[in-house]
């Protein structure tokens, strides 16, 4: 049994596309809470951190290639500050909202301690504000995370990189422009591409992963709904073909779970506006309870 503390980021300001700032709704109408809670957990949900919608920031939007910036800082400056509030030891469990909130739930993740990160996505989200052919900070938060780029964005919370660039692991790849190429390999990023997937299996990828972060007190996941195929997760702003099957998406949570090395998630990108009947956001909450125990037999 896990003490699971959901909070929710209904912010759009990170990518080009409307709606991602309904994801949290839309997760919690697929009922997260009550399939957690049926797996025998204590979850408590605290809500929507306040973000500023779009349409009264237009004077926010540029800033020196960077979209929304401030508004985007200050979110997570203040998703740090609930997610540091959470009792010592919860689950915390981030509803995105657009990638970019990864930068508050890695950071709340990290004080003090080594942190493990599995990526899991279609992109590598490894742009600097240099690299970034969009300008889209949804498309940046890792490097952030380890120390690459804006200063504004690298100090969230404290000042300095939250995790090593060799401890964080990227899976379900299909989707790098070229900078991010270069900063993955200079970094010493383990990534797993489709191709991974499809030769290694996810077996191997997951026994890879349990070895590397053995030891671990904190491994924090982040899922991306576009990592799965578009054919089974419509409802995402970036979707790429060729992506996780359902099987695959749940055996690499029922195999994460099993590693027992977990200690956090984020359910992000996930567009109801562009969602069939909300099965996007069904899917991720299935993938949560696959990664927090649900067990078939
Ligand atoms: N790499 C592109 C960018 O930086 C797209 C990122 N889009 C995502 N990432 N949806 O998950 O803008
Ligand atoms: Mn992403
Ligand atoms: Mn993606
Ligand atoms: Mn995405």
């Amino acid at each position: 049994m896990k003490r699971i503390g959901v909070l929710g980021m209904p912010m759009d300001l990170g990518q080009g596309r409307r709606g991602v700032d309904m994801g949290p709704s839309a997760i919690r109408y697929a009922r997260l809470q009550a399939v957690l809670e049926e797996l025998g957990h204590e979850v408590h949900d605290y809500g929507d951190v306040d973000i500023p919608i779009a349409e009264s920031l237009r004077h926010e939007r540029e800033s020196g290639g960077l979209s929304y910036l401030e508004p985007i800082r200050r979110a997570c400056e203040d998703a740090i500050a609930h997610l540091e509030a959470m009792p010592d030891g919860a689950f915390p469990i981030l509803l995105g909202g657009d990638h970019s909130v990864a930068m508050a739930s890695v950071t709340g993740a990290s004080r003090h301690r080594r942190i493990g990160v599995i990526w899991v996505d279609a992109h590598a989200d490894f742009n600097t504000p240099e690299t970034s052919p969009s300008g889209n900070i949804h498309g940046m938060p890792l490097a952030h995370l380890c120390g690459l780029g804006d200063p504004r964005l690298v100090n969230l919370g404290w000042e300095g990189a939250k995790v090593r660039p060799e401890d964080v692991v990227l899976i379900g790849i299909r989707s790098l422009d070229p900078g991010e190429v270069r900063l993955l390999r200079e970094r010493g990023v383990t990534v797993y591409t489709m191709k991974e997937v499809d030769t290694l299996r996810v077996p191997a990828i997951a026994e890879a992963i349990a070895g590397k972060f053995k030891g671990f007190e904190r491994v924090h996941v982040s899922l991306d709904a576009d990592v799965l195929d578009p054919e089974i997760a419509p409802g995402v702003g970036t979707p790429v073909p060729g992506g996780l099957t359902y099987r695959e998406a749940h055996l690499l949570m029922e195999l994460l779970c099993d590693t027992g090395l977990v200690t956090s998630l984020d359910l992000v990108e996930v567009n109801p506006i562009l969602d069939i009947a909300n099965r996007t956001a069904r899917i991720m909450v299935e993938l949560a309870s696959s990664l927090l125990g649900k067990k078939i037999y």
